[in-house]
């Protein structure tokens, strides 16, 4: 585990790993330097054979408050235009394990943006998200206004992005934005996200990649063209040993034995 100033990483059980957002004294706010650190985890998280799924979460009371507005305030266009101002926040959509995202307390504006930027998300009941960048002279930059308009419709990411209001974490399961809301305690939305994490890390990875693939052709591309996609993912699993390990083990009645090949 190599030693990063804004993030903690560990491996709480066997093929997960654990990415903390660690700036505990800024809520967590994004700035460069954690963003760089992230993404350069995720990256090599993505190649160790050994992980197969990813949970990333914050702290009891902020997961993440935003992109820092403390290093963004007195950016000019021309710093933030020429220097591709945060735009390697879209790297975390490249990686190909499943991500979870473990949201309590504040996610607001980027952090919110991220936590929809995973593969599942997982609301403790104190969650509250946001889009507030209305009420500090901008907009969403990080997905916020094509993620959420597709995760909750857009009536409501309107009236979200259009007020800045926060909603909460029973909101965000009604809508179809997390997946569920987990029982109140301390860590225990880590917990349940760590579990769920090692169900899939427990399957055979190549075939959770390519499911992860398949379902996020349904955000990018055309009905028909994802149709198409998932077939030919589909079709692939056929050249894998995994495929032919798991049919014959149900057909034999015992446990499969994945080896990720
Ligand atoms: N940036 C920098 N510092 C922050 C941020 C932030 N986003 N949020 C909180 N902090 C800091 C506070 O300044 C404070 O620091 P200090 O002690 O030095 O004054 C500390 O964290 C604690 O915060 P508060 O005292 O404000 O704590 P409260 O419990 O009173 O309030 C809130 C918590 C409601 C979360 C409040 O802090 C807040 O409103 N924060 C700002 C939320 C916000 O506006 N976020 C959106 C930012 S814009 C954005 O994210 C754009 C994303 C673009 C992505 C582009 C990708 C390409």
């Amino acid at each position: 585990n190599k030693n990063y100033e804004n993030i903690l990483t560990s491996r709480p059980e066997p093929g997960v790993a654990l990415v903390t957002l660690n700036r505990p004294k800024a809520l967590n706010a994004l700035n460069t330097a954690l963003f760089a650190e992230l993404t350069e985890a995720l990256r090599l998280i993505d190649a160790d054979r050994e992980i197969g799924a990813i949970v990333i979460t914050g702290s009891e009371k902020a997961f993440a408050a935003g992109a820092d507005i403390k290093e963004m305030k007195d950016k000019s266009f021309a710093d933030v235009y020429q220097n591709r101002f945060l735009e390697n926040w879209q790297e975390i959509t490249t990686i190909r394990k499943p991500i979870i995202a473990a949201v309590s307390g504040f996610a607001l504006g980027g952090g919110c943006e991220l936590a929809l930027m995973a593969d599942i998300l997982l609301a403790a009941p104190n969650a509250q998200f946001g889009q507030p960048e209305v009420k500090i002279g901008t907009i969403t930059g990080g997905g916020g206004s094509q993620r959420l308009a597709r995760a909750v419709g857009k009536s409501r990411a309107m009236e979200l992005t259009l007020t800045g209001r926060m909603w909460g974490a029973r909101e965000a399961a009604e809508w179809g934005m997390a997946s569920r809301v987990v029982d109140e305690g301390v860590g225990v939305v880590v917990r349940e996200a760590v579990a769920l994490a090692g169900e899939i890390a427990g399957k055979s990875q190549i075939a959770v990649q390519a499911q992860k693939e398949a379902v996020n052709a349904a955000y990018e591309q055309s009905l028909s063209e994802g149709l198409k996609t998932e077939r030919r993912l589909f079709h692939m699993t056929f050249a894998t040993a995994d495929q032919r390990e798991g049919m014959a083990a149900f057909v034999e009645k015992r446990k499969p034995n994945f080896t990720s090949s």
